[in-house]
């Protein structure tokens, strides 16, 4: 098979690991910190995960673990949308479980979890493993977005991993995902079967991070792939200058990704979705925001620039909102909206079914677009916003605002605006050198929580910002993480999303210069991911990472100087 030059590059990096697993791993130790406790709900927690709740954080650390050259069988899960690094994950695992024991076999479940639930497998091998190290995507053994949720379906989970005689299962995923591992994992002890889960923190969308979890893989490179386009687009605009660019971002609810593209490019505007909802804007107020940046442009002559839109925004205008939380309702409660085959049918029924004020909103929406509302949700349902135009819906009504602002002598320019949309261009790009050490390192750190005999914990890898040997690796327990939420009419254990902070110094960072970069313009060029070079360009982490680990830094100072 032909490969390209980069392609066969990569094979030959080697990921970096923290010094904790580099050593031989007869010298690789484990330390327990005091038992923990969930984010909140604690009791309903405790009760439902009767053998799992409050486990110790676990910390790799110099020492011996006596089973680690024990024979293993493990099957591995990469679940959702893909990340760039997911086979770097695997091999880290492939390589750890070698490593402790030449004989350990490792499975990958086919098509995410629905692959544990059919037994649809395949053996991993070391010639096949290579043929995917340090490259993007997930097609080594593809991925998806079955929840385990049934009486049925665990316990398919639980006869496959029977019949495979695994002794773990590592799931590779995102909050849902994980929130699955940790359901799967008192599933598997509360049954008797010593199966052991373990869950790796992945998503381009950066909301699976917490005081323990400094990122999930795969958002470093998917904001670096945006952000060089994003840089490319400003520069465009700024040679033909005749073109409003309102790019729209993934990142599902967060907007994590739209604010790192934001501080590597700085754009005109970059909306995010939380700062909307904590201000109450309606769907105007965040249209005249736009529009009062390309009227004061205007005044200068520059009648260009970049708006960037998280992908979630219509999820937290507020009366946009009430609309999806009808709908999910309505669609989640199922037959009678799927029998309706037309658009107008749909709407007639939603007329006698959602508020007034609801239905107002839908028929005000171009119909192209109030569509989009109606498709169907994920299985965790989920609206899918990535299928949600919002860009050519914030285009749309700008230029309606900005015709009555001429009519009424406001405004003298000329607005002419492209949609994009930035997704799936990120997602599979080949990880960069950061997100192919992290992954990597993840899945090795998998590999020493199973050689631990430990069950439902997160593999994870702290202190980011430093050289990968400073990392500090160990596991964290599922359970940790999580809290009560109403999903589907009912209250539910997940893992509690991170969702951008006003509070936080990545928002705060980009609150000091957003007006400047409003009126003036201040485009930034990051250029394409490096892999080979000096390692302050090749090594880069994100702004976000970054501006996070200084504030915790400066925070665990104080800590230590007010004791
Ligand atoms: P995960 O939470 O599964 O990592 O999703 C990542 C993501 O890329 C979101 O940003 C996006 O909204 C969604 O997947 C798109 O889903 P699909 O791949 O099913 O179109």
């Amino acid at each position: 098979m032909e490969i390209s030059a980069l392609q066969k590059a990569r094979y030959a990096y080697q990921p970096k690991l923290p010094a904790s697993l580099s050593r031989d791993i007869t010298g690789i130790g484990i330390e327990f910190g005091s038992p923990t406790e969930a984010l909140a709900d604690q009791g309903d927690l405790k009760e439902l995960f009767k053998n799992t709740y409050g486990k110790p954080i676990a910390a790799f650390v110099p020492g011996s673990l006596k089973d680690i050259k024990r024979r293993l069988n493990v099957g591995v899960i990469l679940s959702g949308g893909q990340a760039p690094g997911g086979h770097n994950v695997i091999a880290g695992l492939f390589d750890g479980l070698k490593k402790g024991n030449p004989e350990s076999k490792l499975y990958g479940f086919l098509g995410g979890p629905s692959g544990l639930i059919g037994n649809k497998h395949i053996e991993i091998t070391p010639s096949f493993i290579d043929g995917y190290r340090n490259t993007g995507g997930f097609d080594m053994i593809g991925s998806g977005r079955t929840k385990i949720e049934s009486p049925d379906q665990f316990a398919a989970s639980l006869q496959t991993a029977t019949e495979l005689e695994l002794n773990a299962v590592v799931i590779i995923g995102g909050d849902d995902s994980n929130t699955n591992a940790a359901l799967l994992a008192e599933y598997f002890l509360a049954r008797g079967s010593g199966i052991q889960v373990i869950g790796c923190p992945k998503t381009i969308d950066g909301d699976l991070k917490n005081g323990y979890i400094e990122a999930s893989f795969g958002f470093d490179t998917a904001c670096k792939t945006y952000s060089e386009l994003i840089g490319n687009i400003c520069r465009d605009a700024n040679s033909a200058k005749k073109y409003w660019h309102f790019i729209k971002l993934m990142g599902r609810a967060a907007s994590h990704i739209a604010l790192e593209c934001a501080l590597q490019t700085q754009p005109n505007i970059c909306l995010i979705s939380e700062e909307v909802e904590a201000r109450g804007l309606s769907l105007e107020q965040v249209v005249d925001h736009i529009c009062a940046s390309v009227v004061r442009r205007a005044e200068k002559g520059e009648n260009f620039g970049v708006v960037l839109i998280p992908e979630g925004l219509v999820e937290f205008i507020p009366e946009m909102k009430i609309l999806i939380r009808e709908l999910n309702d309505l669609i989640a409660a199922g037959e009678e909206f799927s029998r309706l085959s037309s658009f107008i049918d749909q709407l007639e029924w939603l007329s006698r079914q959602i508020s007034p004020e609801s239905y107002k909103l839908i028929r005000s929406l171009p119909p192209e677009i109030a569509r989009e509302f109606l498709m169907d949700r994920d299985p965790h349902g989920n609206v899918q916003v990535s299928r949600i135009e919002t860009e050519k819906l914030l285009i749309g009504m700008a230029e309606k605002k900005l015709q009555a602002l001429k009519e009424q002598n406001l405004y003298q320019g000329k607005f002419s605006a492209l949609g994009h949309f930035f997704g799936y261009e990120g997602r599979c790009a080949f990880p960069s050198n950061f997100d192919a050490d992290y992954c990597y390192s993840l899945g090795f750190g998998a590999f020493v929580l199973i050689a631990s005999g430990l069950t439902g914990y997160l593999s994870s890898v702290r202190n980011l910002t430093a050289p990968a040997d400073q990392w500090i690796a160990g596991g964290v327990p599922l359970t940790m993480m999580m809290n009560m939420e109403q999903r589907h009419g009912s209250k539910k254990p997940v893992i509690r999303k991170a969702l951008v902070e006003l509070e936080g110094t990545p928002f705060k960072a980009f609150d000091a210069v957003r007006d400047t970069w409003a009126l003036k313009t201040s485009f930034l060029f990051p250029g394409a991911i490096q892999y080979f070079g000096p390692p302050e360009v090749s090594d880069l982490t994100t702004k976000t990472l970054k501006l996070e680990r200084q504030e915790s830094k400066r925070r665990e100072l104080n800590c230590q100087e007010s004791k």
